[in-house]
This record gives structure tokens, sequence and C-alpha cells, in this order.
């Protein structure tokens, strides 16, 4: 992609409203935009990232067996007046009334919707167990947006919805969705831990956040090290014996918690050294409530004996726009962001520091058509720059290569290859810088 062709704007200063780093450097990389408080456009850069946190996401609720819908964003009220939740969201809810005189409202989650699609295709015990998800943007009137897209009032989120007939059934679904999202956020460059919950406007009896550390995180959060250093399992999801042990391990008596009693035991019962005491970001949350929307919205199936019973569900969200900021609060330094490899919005950024010098324009198109050819993405900066403003620019974008042009190198046959995350750099042939980067 072409500097000159993809709108990127970049600032030099920091902007004055923005109190946490991400917010900084996703305002001034030119990633979002704020269209009003809490809601953002989402500039061609940031989209590229969302994009592929939504697809890691997508692909790893797949492979756990879930299947894909798509509900709107506006929802009739009366589901919401069915379930008793109309009253309870309260002001966090925007109610909207159509000409009609009917009242709807900006879905800030969809477990009512998701009953009524469900009602209408599980008749019978043996219409399940089913899982489905969809990839869609909510809101919540939140009195204080705040942190850019870590707090908005519009913000997308991943969100699905597990069917079982018994609640041996409904665990195993909620084991599934545990292990989906530690493999997921794995995925997407992060160590995550599950810490129990509260499960607050939701409801339930189980609950999990997972969070990221992060300096700027909202809740406390104590574990145990070797919590973070645990592997990550493989996708063992039709194995319930494994699916548990993977939950007992990640959820054992150090495992991690913001619960304010807790500290104590942790410092009577885990070594110094072992004791992790950090800040989180909440980027996920799991669900398991029974009945609690089947019942009212009537969503029942037929048992073997003839009765007839609610479905038991959970539900589980990944705050995909959050994401985008959490990772640069877990990811960046004092130059910038730093961003992780399975989602940056390009691999590589390529800077030519003389446009209008005809031998560099030639090497670094060439250089460009050879990455490009080779299926690496590439932001290749060919606006007539100053130097330092464009090497600037590398590094407060974070592209994880910067192969950097200029004419000494050219008259030398050489580009300056760096990663951007360890500051190593080389001289090395055009061809060489390919190999290095198609290597990594
Ligand atoms: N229905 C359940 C699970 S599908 C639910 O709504 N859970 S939630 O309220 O915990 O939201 C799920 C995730 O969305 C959170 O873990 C968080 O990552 C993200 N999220 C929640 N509120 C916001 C917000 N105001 N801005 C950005 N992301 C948010």
């Amino acid at each position: 992609m072409l500097r000159t062709r993809f709108p990127v704007p970049t600032q030099k200063d920091d902007p004055s409203e923005a109190q946490i780093v991400s917010h900084r450097l996703m305002l001034r990389g030119g990633l979002v935009r704020q269209a009003s408080a809490g809601i953002y456009s989402w500039l061609p850069l940031g989209f590229r990232v969302l994009k592929k946190i939504e697809a890691i996401v997508r692909a790893e609720q797949n492979a756990a067996g879930a299947v894909e819908v798509l509900m709107p964003t506006i929802q009739a009220a009366d589901l919401w007046k069915t379930s008793g939740r109309y009253e309870d969201y309260g002001l966090e809810m925007l109610r909207i009334t159509d000409r009609h005189e009917r009242e709807m409202l900006y879905g800030p989650t969809n477990e009512e919707q998701i009953c009524e699609i469900a009602a209408e295709f599980l008749k019978s015990y043996r219409d399940l167990p089913k899982n489905l998800y969809h990839i869609q943007w909510k809101f919540r009137d939140e009195l204080r947006p705040r942190f850019g897209v870590m707090r908005g009032r519009e913000f997308l989120m991943k969100d699905n919805y597990s069917f079982d007939v018994d609640e041996a059934a409904a665990r195993l679904s909620y084991h599934r969705m545990f292990l989906a999202y530690l493999r997921t956020f794995q995925a997407l460059g992060l160590t995550s831990i599950p810490v129990r919950a509260e499960s607050g406007p939701i409801g339930g009896d189980m609950s999990h956040e997972f969070v990221i550390l992060a300096d700027t995180g909202e809740s406390g959060v104590f574990c145990d090290r070797g919590l973070l250093d645990q592997p990550v399992p493989g996708p063992v999801y039709d194995d319930p014996e494994a699916l548990q042990e993977i939950v007992d391990r990640w959820t054992g008596p150090y495992a991690a918690t913001d619960d304010m009693h807790e500290p104590a035991r942790f410092e009577r019962e885990v070594p110094d050294s072992k004791r992790v005491e950090a800040r989180g970001i909440e980027v996920g949350h799991v669900f398991y409530f029974g009945t609690k929307y089947s019942e009212k919205l009537g969503v029942l199936v037929d048992l073997p004996d003839g009765s007839r019973v609610p479905v038991q569900m959970g539900s589980y969200g990944v705050g995909v726009s959050r994401l985008v900021g959490a990772i640069i609060e877990a990811c960046h330094d004092e130059r910038g962001m730093l961003w992780p490899a399975p989602v940056a919005p390009f691999q590589v950024g390529l800077a030519n520091l003389r446009q209008n010098d005809p031998a560099c324009a030639e090497s670094a198109s060439a250089m460009y058509d050879s990455l490009t050819a080779a299926g690496v993405e590439v932001l290749y900066d060919d606006r007539e720059e100053r130097a330092g403003t464009k090497l600037a620019d590398l590094d407060l974008l974070g592209f994880p290569w910067q192969v950097v042009v200029g004419p000494r190198g050219v008259a030398r046959g050489v580009v300056e290859l760096r990663a951007r995350a360890t500051g190593e750099s080389a001289e090395v042939t055009p061809e060489d810088a390919l190999q290095r980067i198609q290597g990594a």
C-alpha cells in the first residue's frame, strides 16, 4: 500500500484529551477519530487492526464449534420487557422510538434477541447442543466514556450464546469457551488471565473475566506467577476431561482474583518471588446463567420422557474494539506502538528518505514490488516529506519491520532493515531483507 493513497493522519504532539497511552497513540497514529463522546470513526490503519483481531477471534470460535450469525444492532423493546431487563438496564440503554411510536433500543448485548431466534429451531433435546456467535456493534450509554476505545459508548463485541440440555452439558460448553478464550488471546500475542468475576447485569452463578496485564488496567489482579507461565493448551474441544483439567488448572487455589479479601491469603500462601500483584484490562467475560433467559423467552425443548424444560445457557463476550487499545497498552515504548505480528496493520513500513532522488525512488519501489509480490503487507511511505518525519512515523506506527531506503545505501546496493521491537538494525541487500522478513 502506498502512503500517498492510504490516509494516515499522524500528529506530532500529544492530543490533550487523551489520558492513557493507547488513546494518545491511537489519535497520534491516525487510527481513529472521535465522532462524539465514546464514539469513534475507524480510519484505514485502525480499521485494519480491528479486522485482524476480528478474524483471529472468528477463527477460534469456529474451531471451538460455534457458528456465526449476525443479529441487528436495533432491537424491539418488547423482548427486553419480557425478560425483565428493560427497566433493570437503566440509563446505560439507548432507547429509541420509531415513526410508529414503537419502542426500540440499540442493543447493549443480545441474550434476548438470540433467545427469540433459538426458540424457532430448538424444539427437542436432539437439537442440542448449539453455540451461536456474532461480531456486532453494541451501544452502552456509559456515564463516563473514557480511555478512547477502551471504554466507549459504541463498541464492537464478539458475543456468543450456548444452548444445552442440562447443567453438565452447559458446563462443558463453558469449558470449551474458556479454552477458546485462552487460545484466542494467545493468538493475538497476549497473555490472558481468567479471574473469577461477578456476573452483574448478565446474571448467573459462574463467571470469569479474562484480563491482560497493563499498568493502566482498571482492576487489580493478584495471582501466582506460575499461572502466567503455563503453556496454553491445544484445541482439545472434544475432550471433556482435558477441558475440565484446563479449567481447574487456571482456576485452582492460586488462581487469579480481584477480590479485596484475597490478597491477604496470597501473602500467606504464595512465596514472595511467585506473587504477582498487577493491574489488568478486561478483554473478555464469560457467563453461565442456566435458564434465566430461556425460561422467560420460551426456549424450551422436549426431553425423551415427554417433559418440556427450558434450555441451559451461557454467554461469552470479547471486546474486539477494546482489544485494539488494550494491545497498545500492553505493547508500546516511548516512541510509539509495537504491534505483535498477528495483529500488525502492516508487517513492514518502507520509508524512502529521499523521494525526489530517482535512484532512491527506483530502489524503494523495487523493494515495495518484491515485498508485495511475496505477499508481505507493506506500507510504503512515498510522500515527499523530510527523512526525520518519515522515521518518526515508522517508530510511532510500530510495524514489526522497518525498511529504510536512503541515498548512501542505494549507492552501495543496500537498505537498512530494522526490527521495531528490539531496535536491531542491519544493512542488507534488498534480497536479504525480503528473506529475513519472510523467515520471521
Ligand atoms: N452478554 C455478555 C457476554 S456476551 C456481555 O455483554 N458481557 S460484558 O458486558 O462483560 O461485555 C463483554 C466484553 O465487551 C467485555 O469483557 C469488554 O471487553 C467489552 N466491553 C464492555 N463494555 C465495553 C465498553 N464500554 N467499551 C469497550 N468494550 C466494552
